[in-house]
C-alpha cells in the first residue's frame, strides 16, 4: 500500500467514527453513491461542433468561449477524451450524445435521414465500457434554423423537417436503449424564440405542440427510451421571448407523460432548481437534470461543488428521487482543458450527492418536527466542516480513482502526451 492510499485509509477511519456519532453510515453513503449514473455531456469535448459534413457555425442562443488547446475534431478523438475523463471520475458514467454526432463515413445524411447505423461506433464503444447512453436530436447550427426558429416554425415545410428529425432520433434513442440495456433519455431543446417582443406569443406554442405531439406520437418502449422536454429562459437573440418556456414544458411533460428537463441555467439568476425538483416531482413521474451553472447572462459554467448544487442533491436525496431523476452535465468551456472540465464538473456533482448521502438526516427532521429550528440551523452550519474529503478520497481510492490532489498531473501529462499533438 502506498503512503497516499495508507493515509486516505487512517484519515477515512476518524471519518467514519466521527459521521457515526451522528448516526451516518459512511459505507451506506459510499455504496449508495456507487450506484448513481451521472450522464457527461459529450459536447463539452469539442466546442459542441459536432462532426455534420457541411457544418454550421454554433448558433441557437448558445455560445462557447475560448480557444484552449486540444480540442476534439472528430468522434475517435473525443472518443479518446472521454476515456481519459472516465478514468479520471469515479462511479458510474452515462454519456449524453447529440444527432450532430453522428458518424456518417464522409457522406452527408441529412437530419431528417438519421438512423442508428451513424451511432453505431458510440454504440459499440459504450457498450465495452459499460457506459449507458442519452441522446438529444439537434435544432440548431443547421441552414434551417438559421432564423432562430424550428419546431414553432410558420413554414410548414421547415417545420416537418424538424418534426421527422424528432422522430429519427426517437428512433435511435430505442436502438442506444436496447442495445445498452438501460433506458435512453432523449431530450428535446430548440432554441426557437425571439430577440425582440413578438405580437404573436400564442401561434409559436401551439405550432410547437402540434409538432411535439408528431415527433411523440408513436409508443415507445420506455424500457429502452424515455422522453424528455426542456424548457429555458432566454438566450443570445431570444432574449425577449421563449417559445418552450418552463410553463409551456411543464404543462407538456404533465398532460403527456414525458420527463421534464430541467437546467439549472435556465432561470431567474435568484432562482434555484433545488426548489423547483419536489413541486416538480408531484406531477410528473420523472425528471432530467441539466446541471450547470449560470454566472450572469450565461448558462453553462463547469458545475463546481457549490452551494447550488449542494441543494440540488439535498433534495434528491432527501426526498428520496434518485431512481427517478436521470443526472446529466451541461456545460462547455472552451477557455480551459477540456477533459479537465468534465473530470471537475462530474466530480463536484458526485461530492455534492456523497455530502447529501452523509447528512444526519433522521437528527435534522427530528429536529424540524420538533419545531427546534435554532438546533436545526447549527446542525447544518457543522456539517460544513464535517471531515467528508476524507470520505470522498476513499470513494475515489475505492473505484481506482485518483484523489482530488492526483488527477489534475495526470490531466497535464495527457495535455503533454496527447492533446498538444492535436
Ligand atoms: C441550451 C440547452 C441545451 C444545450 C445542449 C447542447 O441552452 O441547455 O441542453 O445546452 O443541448
Ligand atoms: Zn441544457
Amino acid at each position: 500500500m502506498s503512503s497516499l492510499q495508507e493515509r486516505v485509509r487512517v484519515n477515512y477511519e476518524t471519518a467514519k467514527s466521527q459521521y457515526a456519532e451522528l448516526g451516518v453510515d459512511t459505507e451506506k453513503a459510499l455504496s449508495r453513491l456507487g450506484d448513481i449514473a451521472i450522464s457527461l455531456q459529450c459536447w463539452q469535448g469539442d466546442d459542441v461542433q459536432g462532426f455534420e459534413q457541411e457544418s454550421c457555425e454554433l448558433d441557437g442562443g448558445i455560445a462557447v468561449t475560448g480557444n484552449y488547446l486540444g480540442r476534439a475534431r472528430n468522434a475517435d478523438q473525443l472518443r479518446t477524451d472521454l476515456e481519459e475523463a472516465i478514468r479520471l471520475i469515479p462511479g458510474r458514467q452515462r454519456l449524453n450524445l447529440h444527432a450532430i454526432y453522428a458518424e456518417t463515413g464522409g457522406k452527408s445524411v441529412p437530419r431528417n435521414e438519421l438512423g442508428v447505423a451513424q451511432f453505431q461506433s458510440w454504440i459499440d464503444w459504450a457498450k465495452q465500457r459499460g457506459v449507458g447512453l442519452d441522446f438529444n436530436p439537434t435544432y440548431f447550427s443547421h441552414p434551417l434554423s438559421s432564423d432562430g426558429l424550428t419546431l414553432s416554425h410558420p413554414k410548414e415545410s421547415i417545420r416537418r423537417f424538424w418534426i421527422d428529425h424528432g422522430i429519427c432520433c426517437r428512433k435511435i434513442g430505442v436502438a442506444m436503449g436496447e442495445a445498452i440495456g438501460s433506458p435512453c433519455v432523449t431530450n428535446v431543446w430548440i432554441p426557437d424564440g425571439s430577440k425582440d417582443t413578438p405580437v404573436d406569443r400564442k401561434g409559436p406554442r401551439e405550432r410547437l405542440a402540434d409538432s411535439l405531439d408528431q415527433i411523440f406520437a408513436e409508443e415507445l418502449d420506455p424500457h429502452h427510451q424515455l422522453d424528455s422536454v426542456e424548457s429555458k429562459l432566454f438566450g443570445i437573440g431570444s432574449e425577449s421571448y421563449v417559445v418552450g418556456s418552463h410553463e409551456f414544458y411543464l404543462g407538456y411533460a404533465i398532460k403527456n407523460g414525458t420527463l421534464l428537463c430541467i437546467d439549472s441555467g435556465h432561470f431567474h439568476p435568484t432562482e434555484m432548481i433545488s426548489d423547483k425538483i419536489s413541486s416538480v416531482m408531484n406531477w410528473v413521474d420523472q425528471l432530467l437534470l441539466h446541471i450547470s451553472r449560470g454566472v450572469r447572462w450565461d448558462s453553462d459554467h463547469v458545475v463546481l461543488l457549490s452551494d447550488d448544487v449542494r441543494a440540488i442533491a439535498q433534495e434528491l436525496v432527501r426526498g428520496n428521487y434518485l431512481d427517478r431523476v436521470h443526472i446529466g452535465l451541461d456545460f462547455f468551456d472552451a477557455t480551459i482543458n477540456r477533459v479537465a472540465a468534465w473530470v471537475l464538473g462530474t466530480r463536484s456533482v458526485s461530492k455534492a450527492l456523497l455530502l447529501a448521502l452523509l447528512e444526519p438526516i433522521d437528527q435534522l427532521r427530528a429536529m424540524e418536527e420538533a419545531g427546534d429550528l435554532t438546533s436545526r440551523l447549527a446542525l447544518m452550519e457543522e456539517l460544513r466542516t464535517l471531515p467528508f474529503g476524507a470520505v470522498w478520497d476513499m470513494f475515489c481510492e475505492s473505484h481506482n480513482t485518483p484523489t482530488d490532489r492526483t488527477w489534475m498531473q495526470e490531466i497535464k501529462q495527457y495535455e503533454r502526451e496527447v492533446l498538444l499533438n492535436r
